[in-house]
């Protein structure tokens, strides 16, 4: 197990203890473990093997034991037990925001309850407010917590989503009966979260592709299995629909079950406009119904689009929001025409860099060398470094004195001239209830650039929150706005903000909003960028990367930016180390 992984179980057993009502000095020490585990810069493996575990501060005698157990071998009895003693309804209720070990444990002791249900009809009763450390406003915050809890349950991460999808096209891909695999629906049009997988196969033997499919390790259940088309669920939840079909429809049945609804409505009218109607199945002439169907002649997308007057549409874009006309062949005759009215949708391979990452200066886990290194890995040219401002503590946000040192580190670091990678200095300093900014200004403007988020007083009215958030635009300070709803995705909602006035504030201002490209956030909304950036709004995309690993994460940004349709060209991130240090400069 990894340092990551042992620090979220440590945490998981203070959390356990608490709800068990343990001893608080037994509670602190798992608790304060984990954070010297979390904060500790040596290699945990390293610290192991010099036997050094116990002489790290914070860390006592009784943990020393179990995080080697855990290290060695990912398990730990004493922790299996634990989790085995609480109720499972306890521990679901542990999910609900706001509820932490105390709060469960008050719940359970006072009003007898074990599960969620019985924590629903409690709050309805009005029991929960009536409770002492309760009151109205937590009993409401506890019920929409339940009820986004059941929304949330049905859906993934995109990015979850992929990597589950993966080895199963792979698989499929590798079967002899198969001679085409795709997987469809809003996976593959690059949707923030997914409902269940779609797998689109063509082959003339459709048996031997169910079997395997239904047969798959991590199959728990088979929810539907007919000749041509099944159903099943993971252990993990995820379910995934797979059809198979002969080979001349497999353009129209991929097209069909990649949607959206909403686009393939539209299809169909175009279709029939022209007189033909269209299906999952083919495309035919409605007025002779003998009459040869056009199927034959289609058997890509890009011949089906073309066959309606319409370039290929990216999968990214069918959402039923305008882009049939966006797609549309102008001139017919003067292909050259028509085409340069698509706008070119971004690609990975244009990144540069990325903006807003975090090190060991504050919460991330990895230092500014090991950060630069992982950029240089993707063959960036930069590396923005945009650690937390100290009203973020709990995350040791810096003070004005620290940020200084990191500019000079920074400074140091590139001229070192140890890494290929410029590093630009950055912070993600804290907007303040009242709008006003965590920093000092001349500490602002001794950066190379500035990312200003919201992390606290999220209840404020939208009012309230959307003054907050322009007034931060409007200092002359800012150059980025970060994940300005703050949403996370299937567990917390966005915060109240009218971001129709704010995304007007940043254009004046030429303030960029970012793309926060972390798969939970992806914020700002791909729904909103493009006629944001046809009014002129610059974007970034920001990982937002607390390790490494996290870098990686650009490339949901670039989904979105794609969903977007964000031109390339209003994206920083497509500049060169120049370019960039150019916008920086400028809005000085
Ligand atoms: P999801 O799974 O909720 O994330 O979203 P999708 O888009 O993957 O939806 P899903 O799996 O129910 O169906 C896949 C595609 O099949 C969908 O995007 C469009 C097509 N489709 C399914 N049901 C209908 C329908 O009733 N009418 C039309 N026009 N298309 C449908
Ligand atoms: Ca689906
Ligand atoms: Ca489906
Ligand atoms: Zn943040």
């Amino acid at each position: 197990m990894n340092k990551a992984e042992i620090v979220e179980v440590l945490e998981d057993i203070a959390v356990l203890l608490e709800l068990k009502g343990e001893n608080p000095f037994k509670i602190r020490a798992y608790a304060t473990g984990a954070r010297a585990l979390d904060t500790m810069e040596d290699d945990l493996g390293a610290v192991i093997g010099e036997g050094r575990l116990g002489s790290i501060k914070g860390i006592g005698s009784a943990l020393v034991d179990k995080i080697e157990t855990l290290h060695a071998t990912g398990e730990l009895e004493y922790y299996t037990k634990l989790r085995e003693s609480v109720a499972p309804g306890l521990i679901e209720m542990l999910d609900i925001p706001g509820l932490g070990g105390k709060k469960v444990k008050k719940l359970h002791d006072a009003l007898g309850l074990d599960s969620i249900e019985g924590l629903k009809r409690a709050c309805e009763a009005g029991e929960v407010a009536a409770l002492k450390g309760f009151g109205a406003k937590s009993e409401e915050k506890i019920l929409s917590g339940i009820a986004n809890r059941a929304a949330y349950a049905q859906r993934h991460l995109w990015w979850d989503a992929r990597a589950v999808a993966e080895p199963i096209l792979e698989g499929l891909r590798a079967l002899p009966e198969v001679e085409r695999a795709e997987a469809a629906g809003s996976l593959r049009r690059l949707r923030e979260t997914v409902g269940d997988l779609d797998f689109i196969v063509a082959s003339a033997k459709p048996q031997a592709v169910m079997d395997w499919f239904v047969g798959q390790a991590g199959v728990s259940e088979v929810t539907a299995q007919g000749t041509t088309k099944s159903s099943v669920r993971f252990d993990s939840g995820m379910q995934a629909d797979l059809r198979v079909v002969p080979t001349e429809q497999f353009a129209f049945a991929l097209h069909h079950f990649t949607g959206s609804k909403e686009h393939n409505v539209a299809m169909r009218q175009r279709a029939l406009a022209q007189g033909y109607s269209l299906s999952e199945w083919g495309l035919a002439l409605r007025s002779e119904s003998e009459s040869e169907s056009e199927s034959g002649r289609i058997q890509t997308e890009d011949q089906l689009f073309g066959f309606l007057g319409l370039r290929e549409i990216p999968p990214e874009l069918r959402e039923g929001m305008g882009e049939l006309e966006m797609y549309t062949i102008i001139n017919e005759a003067g292909k050259g025409d028509g085409e340069d009215t698509i706008p070119p949708l971004l690609e990975a391979s244009q990144i540069k860099g990325v903006f807003h990452n975090h090190t060991t200066a504050s919460d991330g886990r990895a230092t500014l060398e090991e950060m630069a290194a992982g950029a240089e890995a993707f063959g960036w040219d930069y590396l923005g470094i945009a650690d937390h401002s100290k009203a973020s503590y709990q995350a040791k946000g810096l003070d004005d004195a620290r940020v200084l040192q990191l500019i000079e580190s920074i400074r140091a670091f590139n001229e070192s001239g140890e890494s290929a990678v410029h590093v630009f200095s950055g912070i993600e300093c804290d907007i303040l209830p009242d709008g006003s900014l965590d920093l000092e200004a001349a500490t602002l403007r001794a950066l190379d650039y500035t990312v200003m988020s919201v992390h606290s007083s999220f209840g404020q009215s939208e009012e309230a929150m959307t003054a907050r958030v322009i007034r931060a635009i409007e200092h002359p300070a800012t150059t980025m706005l970060g994940h300005p709803t703050g949403r996370i995705l299937l567990r917390r909602e966005p915060y109240k903000i009218d971001l129709k006035k704010v995304i007007d504030a940043a254009i004046a201002n030429r303030v960029i909003i970012e793309i926060n490209a972390n798969p939970h956030r992806l914020d700002m909304d791909w729904r909103l960028w493009r006629r944001a950036a046809e009014r002129g709004l610059m974007c970034a995309i920001n990982p937002d990367a607390h390790k490494v690993e996290g870098l990686a994460h650009f490339e949901a940004g670039v989904n979105i930016a794609r969903k977007g349709a964000i031109p390339p060209e209003q994206i920083l991130n497509c500049r060169g180390c120049a370019g960039v240090a150019r916008w920086f400069a400028e809005r000085r």
